[in-house]
């Protein structure tokens, strides 16, 4: 028999994590390890003891909320996402996955349903990427995917390091990050995308993941005098930047349902009047076909190169992640399907545009996702938005999935 969450209070809890690193146009800031993430971690750690849980924390600073079940030999249940957000980010993109498992905990208790597996609510450290990449970093490190030794030296624009940053802010835990046998993983999470609000259905029942691949792009020409240099005697990285740019639109636009992103761009010495010494820019590519994903990584490789010899630059190229496309477990896209079903929600099978740290979950644990309508398809901008009827939506698709698997 379905239960229903509590919709409503898991809106005012969104509310109130909404209130930590405030952005400037209603969304959020709360970068992975800085001192906003750390106040959302400790409320969401207050809130979880409050519903009863145990708190434990790993090397990568993951945290583990459990409610014990009938059998504690059991393998968990886990259920969670991200807070951490982009610079400019919203206030539902990873927050909704993790509130919206400890709405389950809640619910649970509410309705004194005693699960024979643990359950487990977990926050996944630095999904974004978006200060030290890569993403989905803390559940990369926990599925075997990245190893902790070297994350931990991976910096920040400023040159602080993981390891640092874990250390400063005390979420340097003590328990290992490897994987455990996990019956079943489930992540709430908001499309990012307008298929779900322009199909005016409620329930994406995620079905698997796009590939994609970042990109380092640094281009060294020659630092100059903007006025005295004749054009024809320029290297300049910039007019190198533009001509790759440009031809990574048409490179993208020759393969359908790809896309391609620009979302960095620094030069040095960054100045108006001098020609620039050195480009830094970064790419993201994504394909739901890995070897047309690949194809278009090497078109760009190549570009590159054309481009820089004509223009007298030297450049480097660096993949710094690639995550291969995702195809979720059958039997978990099975329950969150009958769960929409049974509770009469309009759903449609769906494959995720964005990377989730239940892409990297599902390397070593059974995984399915939710997805929620978000208004215009918006999202890693602060104008990102849903509704408390979509939320309470997903927070019972959620809830009934994990009493499935959970054994209720
Ligand atoms: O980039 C992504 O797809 C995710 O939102 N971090
Ligand atoms: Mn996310
Ligand atoms: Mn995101």
């Amino acid at each position: 028999m379905e239960i229903k969450a509590n919709g409503k209070r898991l809106w005012h809890t969104l509310m109130e994590m909404a209130k930590i690193g405030p952005g400037e146009r209603g969304g959020n800031r709360r970068l992975a390890l800085s001192d906003e993430d750390i106040e959302g971690r400790a409320l969401f750690q207050k809130w979880a003891a409050e519903a009863g849980c145990t708190i434990r924390q790993d090397t990568m600073g993951n945290i583990f909320a459990r409610r014990d079940g009938k059998n504690p030999e059991k393998s968990p249940v886990l259920s969670g996402s991200h807070l951490d957000t982009q610079p400019a980010g919203g206030r539902f993109d990873g927050i909704l996955g993790v509130l919206g498992a400890l709405e389950v905990v809640r619910s649970l208790n509410d309705h004194g349903i005693e699960t024979v597996s643990p359950v487990e609510i977990v926050v996944w450290t630095n999904e974004e990427g978006a200060r030290f990449p890569p993403s989905m970093m803390g559940s990369g490190v926990f599925a075997g995917i990245f190893e902790q030794d070297e994350i931990y030296k991976n910096q920040d624009p400023e040159g602080i390091t993981v390891e640092d940053e874990l250390r400063r802010t005390g979420q340097l835990g003590v328990v290992p990050c490897k994987f455990f046998p996990i019956k079943a993983y489930y992540e709430l999470h908001i499309e990012q995308g307008p298929v779900l609000e322009n199909e005016n259905t409620s329930i994406g029942v995620v079905t698997g993941g796009q590939g994609s691949v970042w990109t380092h792009i640094n281009l060294y020409g020659q630092g100059a005098h903007a006025g005295t240099t004749p054009m024809d005697y320029r290297k300049d990285p910039m007019m190198g930047a533009s001509r790759i740019i440009t031809e990574l639109r048409e490179i993208i636009r020759s393969h359908s349902a790809a896309v391609g992103t620009v979302g960095r761009l620094e030069t040095y010495p960054a100045s108006i009047n001098s020609i620039p010494g050195s480009v830094f820019f970064t790419v993201d590519t994504r394909h739901p076909n890995e070897k047309v994903l690949m194809k278009i990584n090497q078109d760009l490789k190549n570009i590159v190169n054309t481009v820089c010899s004509a223009e007298g630059l030297e450049n480097e190229f660096t993949n710094i992640s690639i995550n291969p496309t995702v195809e979720f477990n059958q039997d978990c896209v099975a329950i969150v399907r009958q769960s929409a079903n049974s509770l009469g929600y309009s759903h449609r099978d769906i494959v995720s545009g964005a990377g989730h740290d239940a892409c990297q979950v599902n390397q070593v644990a059974p995984t399915g996702m939710i997805f929620i309508p978000c208004e215009g398809g918006l999202s890693h901008d602060e104008a990102e938005n849903t509704t408390p009827e979509h939320v309470s939506a997903g927070a019972d698709v959620l809830l009934n999935s994990v009493m499935a698997s959970a054994g209720a």
